[in-house]
């Protein structure tokens, strides 16, 4: 759909100040401008948007209120329905088929543990094939993990756990290095180079990226040696429950989605790496999210007695499609704004520097589309600004959006927008889970015998992450999950594990008051009953 007349003087404003804005650079915020935007525009401030949990370790801490009401429902399954099933043997169980699943299972199986991986739906079906812009990594001569871990550290409001940060920062050269020799196939200068670009809060170009799909071709590499190396996978049989075993962690009680059976694998160890929540539509907001981003990891940890850390901070992506309707929420990659495009509002003026940290860009939206009423409204009742992508052929030349970002150019071209000539209108979407399982740098959690890594963890990335810092997480954290778990899960197999874990919580729902009859976790978002 292209765009239709409702749109028109306002791109027509947009294209007639874009000569000027090339050379006209906004001028970035102070440190107290970025508190007072965030402060009375991003939704993690708004009153409503989290309230005490009623129950489990983090009793009486703010939780945002969507992640709170799954977090308190009851289990989905019983004792005898967990029994009941047929059930397999690893010393490692990986929950999770995603780039951090397959990352560790990958380790788990290099160090000779029995490795299975389970998941929800097919292997490699996660936010990690959803991620474009790149993944971030030191490794050029003006730079260094020490400029990295201020970036990281500056970008998450210096929330962040030091010691992840620091592991993070320095596997990061190493993790790329890996990708390649698994077969990735980075963007590279003429001379055979890296090719780097900036990302939002960061002093260095250390974006490496597969055009606009760093994610898919990430994925594409890991899946293939998760396959040639022989791990089993059990597609579609997401994990309803952790085993325990004498207050450990003892394998997982999956759910056979052909069969609508339960079956179980008893394990040494377990790894979350499960993903995040979008789906949850915080706030009412649209998401970028996979739709096996429900919360899963989260429910059965917390259960399990596992503390959550920032579990009241949500990342809105800046840049989620507004329009057209069919694609409201998906990802428009930072990596536009890394090349030049400008964020501009109806009038077609600049209203903030475009690689501010994402939390104070979608701030700014927010209020260009509230307060000062100069978003543009669309058919649907929505509102958005625009992204002017069509700069990127002045800065970078003639053919460079189709080449450097040729997934958007599909995204769009399907609807008969061509983003090398029109701008593209943009609002905050859903985009990544900031807080989650406390882990240590050995990504162990308070329950011995569990792992996790990547989206399912938080502290990384403080109360903001940066770009390109997911896609590395996941592949550090996933990588040091497989060894740990499988140095504890050789050791420790269980003998008769079930799920007596969840006594203790049913009394804490019934002593809390809570009656709440539907059960957790969701798995999949029920978008009928909403309509
Ligand atoms: O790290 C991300 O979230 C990412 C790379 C997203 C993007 O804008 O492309």
């Amino acid at each position: 759909m292209p765009y239709t007349a409702h749109f028109r003087d306002s791109i027509s404003a947009v294209e007639a100040t874009r000569p000027n804005r090339l050379s006209e650079k906004a001028d970035k915020l102070t440190a107290a401008g970025r508190t007072d935007i965030l402060k009375a525009y991003h939704p993690d401030y708004r009153q409503d948007s989290a309230r005490p949990i009623r129950v489990g370790p983090n009793r009486g801490e703010k939780v945002l209120k969507e992640l709170a009401d799954i977090l308190e429902r009851r289990p989905s399954v019983s004792g005898s329905e967990a029994a009941a099933g047929p059930a397999q043997e690893a010393d490692v169980l990986i929950v999770g088929g995603g780039g951090s699943g397959c990352a560790a299972a990958l380790e788990a199986h290099k160090a000779g543990a029995k490795v299975i991986i389970a998941t929800k739906l097919r292997l490699g079906d996660a936010n990690t094939v959803m991620a474009q812009g790149g993944i971030q990594a030191a490794d050029k001569a003006n730079d260094s993990p020490a400029l990295h871990y201020i970036d990281v550290m500056g970008g998450g409001g210096f929330w962040n756990d030091p010691d992840l940060v620091e592991k993070l920062v320095i596997d990061a050269p190493g993790v790329v290095e890996w990708l390649e020799s698994l077969g990735c196939v980075f963007d590279k200068e003429p001379d055979g180079t890296m090719r780097t670009e900036h990302g939002g809060g960061t002093c260095r170009k250390r974006m490496h990226a597969a055009r606009d799909y760093t994610g898919a071709e990430i994925m594409r590499v890991l899946r293939d040696e998760v396959r040639s190396r022989g791990i089993k996978v059990l597609e579609f049989s997401p994990a309803v429950e952790l085993l325990t075993e004498k207050g450990h962690a003892a394998g997982a009680v999956l759910l056979n989605m052909s069969t609508s059976m339960h079956e179980t694998v008893r394990a040494g160890s377990v790894i979350l790496s499960t993903g995040g929540s979008g789906r949850l539509h915080y706030g009412g907001f649209p998401t970028s999210n996979h739709y096996g981003a429900t919360a899963d990891g989260l429910v059965l940890a917390y259960r399990a007695g596992v503390k959550l850390r920032f579990a009241d901070t949500m990342q809105y992506h800046p840049t989620g499609a507004a329009y057209p309707q069919q694609i409201l929420g998906l990802l428009v990659t930072e990596k536009v704004r890394g090349l030049g495009a400008q964020l501009v509002n109806r009038d077609g003026k600049q209203f903030i520097y475009p690689l501010e940290t994402r939390d104070v860009v979608a701030s700014a939206i927010i209020r260009e589309c509230s307060e000062r009423g100069m978003g543009v409204p669309t058919p649907a009742g929505g509102r958005g600004v625009w992204l002017d992508i069509p700069m990127i052929e002045s800065i970078k030349g003639k053919g460079s959006v189709k080449r450097d970002l040729p997934a958007m150019f599909r995204q769009y071209d399907r609807y008969g927008i061509d983003i090398s000539k029109e701008p593209v209108l943009v609002y905050p979407t859903v985009h990544y889970q900031n807080g989650g399982l406390a882990i240590t740098s050995d990504c162990a959690t308070t329950l011995p015998g569990l792992y996790a890594s990547g989206e399912v963890t938080g502290g990384v990335h403080g109360r903001n992450r940066l770009m390109g810092n997911s896609l590395l997480d996941i592949l550090v954290f996933g990588r040091i999950a497989g060894r740990s778990a499988a140095e504890w899960g050789r050791r420790n197999r269980p003998a008769n594990p079930g799920i007596s874990h969840l006594d203790g919580w049913n009394r804490l729902l019934a002593e809390a008051g809570i009656a709440e009859s539907a059960a957790a976790p969701i798995l999949l978002p029920d978008y009928r009953r909403k309509r």
